[in-house]
């Protein structure tokens, strides 16, 4: 048929059988769009996509001041003072750093505007020329907060970069941007120190006051010759000489982004104000009844497009951001020092936001608490879950309030104590959240999860799902920012005329579509177009399906997908999802070759799980590291396997016909997962060369 035809008949079709679909509230609508042909869905609340939702405002600097003038006695940015830094040595003989801290100590929102001025006109008495780039690398806390806004009332684009990004990305970053200064913390300036002799253009360094920092900056002032100035230092230089600010335009480059690809060297990704804005605009109509009550914990780092769209939103409504960490976050967390609070007892915070990660190891963090309790406690708890999930069948809000109460009472306010008692409202995104976490995190927090799809491309826009969307699995309805469109793949094999439901590319167009790669008009052109009518749309590469409420699933990534020697095509992630829940798998990676009729794959197996059954039954071994070589553990965990994809209904050509176990967990420190512990395949192919031919020749 012709595709043209399609793209038009498409909408109309898919119109009628949301007409039809029983199933309650249309969360997507159709709409008709310009580019290629396809199936295409809005917001139901908004015709076009929203830009900004206050009058006159189109930069975040703007957005900040008039926030400022609004609540000006307003508690802003709040930070835990250091009480003492403690040495633990652990049962192993390993020291640990522990950290005793004190209460939150909050600066105003006058205040944090204050300093806001002050630290820009300080840039200006430190000599950076407006046009150069200024790079933040640190982690979250509210001098990153500070810094940020301090450029943006210079016109000033700041570039970020993740703090686990490794050396050869950083120097790449800092000079593709050409950026002359850079704010950083301690751990980033003794990273810097080790590749000055690469930074050219580096001539200022700002320090973030750390204790212990002053042997960094000695160390600095004898190797490099950067003028090193911490960050009270300009404030205070700015407050002796005020400048006038010098605001940026909505269409201003505000950050350029770095993003850890899973690929070759990181991409800087261009966003300007009015990209960023629209976002703001659009996840806070997400979260219900946002306002300048909310209190949100920081500490997702602020290089990744989510907090930064998170904590900019809080500022719009007047709320309250404490800045946390997350080896601080509990009173269990690894730096917390025993018997003293963690970030968000202390803080209380209603708000949150989250990597699925985060939430999956939550999640077995209670499991196992339960689990080791037993009895009765965990009979309790199983009975509870149970009869919450039943009733939340129905709705959210049900008619069984009286019952909820009870068991929020009796066994669940426990847990949500953890996070402080008071969150009402998580965020996740990053990456897909597994139903099974989603549905424990729902119930025993007793709060909904808006989960959301977005790329840095995409400026975090994209969909959300909303907070009485009780299904789970789904990424939900278009944000009020974009345009969902899914386009024919054939290639491999999903359809926008697929039933029961729409499949194909997914395709996202709107005011949050940033403005390209920094550098790279070739990557740019590639996966970036505007269409006969001026609208923006990013090619994402991810593959998904409309359900009939108008809710996104991702099923795919086209990348992952690899066609074997015979024609099957094997889609690594669904694979790796389906046998991830086999229990002696840590992490997983399947590798599938178009040479090969099979799939082969490295198995970063559980230690606990594999030693428990070696010694059950008879195996011997020197270390972990001897026994993952055995044949007969190899056997084990590949039988296991087969069992598990078999269940999930694999098909044998998915399921790896060899393994290689790996001793050793995949870290983002190790530079073979993303900070947010997605599977980096090129540099795990590369390092597991060797492994991975092996496993092909044997
Ligand atoms: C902001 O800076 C950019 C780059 O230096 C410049 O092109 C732009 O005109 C400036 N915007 C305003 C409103 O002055
Ligand atoms: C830095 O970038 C310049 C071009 O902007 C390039 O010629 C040079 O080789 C780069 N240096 C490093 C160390 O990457
Ligand atoms: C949920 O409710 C539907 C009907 O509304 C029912 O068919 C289904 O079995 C219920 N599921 C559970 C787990 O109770
Ligand atoms: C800031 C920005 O890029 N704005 C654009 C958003 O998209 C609309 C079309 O939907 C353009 O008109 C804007 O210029």
């Amino acid at each position: 048929m012709n595709p043209y035809l399609v793209g038009v008949l498409a909408p109309l079709v898919f119109s009628l059988m949301f007409r039809n679909a029983k199933n309650g509230k249309k969360r997507g609508l159709p709409v008709v769009v310009g580019g290629d042909p396809g199936i295409a869905l809005r917001n139901y609340r908004f015709l076009a996509p929203v830009e900004t939702a206050w009058e006159g405002i189109s930069t975040l600097a703007a957005l900040f001041e008039q926030s400022c003038k609004l609540y000006p006695d307003k508690k802003l940015l709040g930070t835990r003072k250091l009480i003492s830094r403690e040495m633990e040595v652990s049962e192993d003989g390993r020291s640990l750093e522990k950290l005793h801290l004190g209460n939150y100590e909050w600066q105003t929102y006058a205040q944090a505007f204050q300093a806001v001025c002050n630290f820009s006109s300080g840039l200006v008495q430190l000599g950076h020329q407006k046009e150069e780039r200024v790079a933040i690398f640190a982690d979250t806390r509210a001098e990153w907060f500070i810094a940020l806004q301090g450029c943006f009332r210079r016109n000033i684009t700041v570039v970020t970069i993740y703090s686990s990004l490794g050396e050869e990305a950083l120097s790449y970053s800092l000079n593709e941007t050409e950026v002359t200064t850079v704010i950083c913390g301690r751990k980033e300036l003794k990273k810097l120190i080790d590749i000055s002799g690469q930074l050219d253009s580096v001539k200022h360094v700002i320090y973030m006051d750390d204790d212990g920092i002053s042997s960094e900056v000695a160390l600095a002032e004898m190797n490099t010759q950067w003028k090193l100035t911490s960050v009270a230092e300009v404030e205070k230089m700015g407050e002796e000489n005020p400048s006038d600010a010098d605001l940026p335009a909505s269409t201003d480059i505000a950050v350029i982004m770095y993003t850890s690809g899973s690929t070759g060297m990181p991409k800087g990704v261009m966003m300007n104000h009015g990209n960023v804005l629209s976002t703001v605009c659009a996840v806070m109509t997400i979260v219900p009844g946002l306002g300048s009550k909310d209190v949100y914990l920081a500490y997702l780092p602020l290089a990744h497009v989510l907090e930064l769209a998170a904590e900019n939103i809080v500022v719009a409504v007047g709320g309250s951001i404490g800045y946390g960490s997350p080896l601080t976050l509990t009173d269990t967390s690894n730096k917390i020092k025993w018997g003293t609070k963690g970030d968000a007892p202390q803080l209380g915070p209603t708000v949150m936001a989250a990597v699925p990660a985060i939430l999956d190891r939550v999640r077995d963090g209670v499991r196992k608490k339960v689990d080791a309790k037993g009895g009765l406690a965990k009979k309790l708890f199983d009975f509870a879950f149970a009869r919450v999930l039943l009733a939340m069948n129905g709705s959210w809000f049900g008619a069984w309030g009286l019952e909820k109460f009870l068991w929020n009472f009796l066994v669940f306010r426990k847990i949500k104590a953890i996070l402080g008692g008071h969150v009402r409202f998580l965020l996740s995104g990053g990456a897909p959240l597994s139903g099974d976490t989603q549905r424990f995190i729902n119930i025993c927090l007793g709060a909904p999860i808006g989960q959301g799809y977005g790329l840095t491309e995409t400026c975090a826009g994209g969909t959300f799902s909303e907070y009485d969307d009780t299904s789970v699995g789904r990424v939900g309805a278009p944000l009020p920012c974009s345009f969902i469109k899914l386009i024919d793949w054939p290639e491999g094999g999903y359809l926008t005329t697929d039933s029961p439901m729409p499949r194909g590319e997914i395709v996202v167009g709107g005011p949050n579509v940033t403005v390209g790669y920094f550098k790279n008009e070739e990557k740019t052109n590639e996966v970036y177009k505007v269409d006969e009518r001026g609208m923006r749309w990013f090619y994402t590469g991810d593959i998904g399906r409309f359900h009939s409420d108008g809710c996104l699933e991702i099923v795919d990534r086209k990348k992952d997908i690899v066609k074997l020697q015979h024609g099957e095509y094997v889609s690594l992630g669904k694979v790796e999802a389906a046998l991830s829940v086999c229990p002696y798998v840590v992490n997983i990676m399947l590798h599938a070759d178009p040479f090969h009729s099979y799939c082969v794959a490295l198995v970063v197996v559980s230690q606990p799980t594999l030693e428990d059954w070696a010694a059950k039954n008879g195996v011997t071994f020197t270390d972990f590291s001897d026994l993952c070589q055995k044949e007969e553990a190899v056997k084990e965990v590949q039988g296991s396997l087969i069992k598990t994809g078999k269940k999930a209904r694999l098909e044998k050509f998915e399921i790896p016909a060899r393994i290689k176990l790996l001793p050793n967990a995949w870290t983002p420190e190790s530079g073979l997962v993303t900070a947010a512990l997605k599977l980096k395949r090129e540099v795990i192919r590369k390092e597991f060369s060797e492994e991975l031919s092996k496993l092909y020749a044997s």
